[in-house]
């Protein structure tokens, strides 16, 4: 067993918190971002008001069926020319919204309690899922230090979470995600392929039709 796999498994829910771990270095914490979900869904208006969702088109000439967009000193961007950061958004020619506060806090609060401290995300991307909408299965490596863990938030509508393996065509596991529910990655972990399964027609009280996902990142 390696030794970072250890502090994990002790600290299963010793202050409070619902652990469920993934990997390593990859732990699913149920419900840590719930009572400031209120917060994260009215953020997301403000939001899109400066740089609204959009569907964005894969290198491989593909229009996403998720809808994004992004706040903080950089966003994530696709298009014909590859994956990249970006400081300007190409729909408005404009800097991003910048980054709550609050967001940044929560952050780096949930990689505290995943074993990461000192997390200070410069970029984040929010995805807007509607059903049928899904993410297929890609890695994360546009980030400059591959070391900093990632930290995402599910809002809305429930979706099912495809954790694979280092390898795309590894074996994929199914991991139900809610309202509330934040993950951690770092380490080994990090370059792990993972994707999001078709989403299911619903309506959520918070968010109606449409799941939201926050991930934060360290890009530059
Ligand atoms: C595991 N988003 O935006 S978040 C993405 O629910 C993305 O919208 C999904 O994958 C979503 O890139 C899943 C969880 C997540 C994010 C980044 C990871 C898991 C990760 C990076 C490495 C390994
Ligand atoms: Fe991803």
């Amino acid at each position: 067993m390696p030794p970072e796999f250890i502090p994990l498994a002790l600290a299963q829910d010793q202050d409070g918190v619902r652990r469920v771990v993934l990997g390593a270095r990859a732990v699913l914490l149920r419900g840590f971002a719930r009572e400031c979900a209120p917060e994260l869904v009215a953020a997301i208006d403000a939001i899109a008001v400066v740089s609204p969702f959009r569907h964005m088109v894969t290198p491989g000439g593909w229009e996403m069926s998720v809808a994004l967009t992004n706040c903080g000193q950089v966003g994530w961007v696709t298009d014909r020319t590859g994956y990249r950061y970006d400081a300007i958004d190409p729909a408005t020619g404009r800097s991003w919204p910048a980054m709550p506060y609050a967001f940044a806090d929560l952050a780096a609060e949930a990689a505290e309690a995943a074993g990461f401290s000192g997390f200070r995300p410069d970029a984040c991307l929010v995805n807007r899922y509607t059903p049928g909408a899904r993410l297929s299965l890609h890695q994360d490596r546009n980030e400059r230090d591959l070391g900093q863990p990632i930290v995402s938030v599910s809002l809305g509508l429930p979706a099912i979470f495809l954790w694979g393996a280092k390898r795309r065509a590894g074996k994929v596991r199914r991991i139900p995600l809610i309202h509330g529910d934040v993950m951690v990655w770092g380490g080994p972990d990090r370059l792990t392929f993972h994707g999001v399964h078709f989403l299911a027609e619903g309506e959520h009280p918070s968010t109606g039709g449409y799941r939201f996902n926050f991930t934060f990142r360290r890009a530059l």
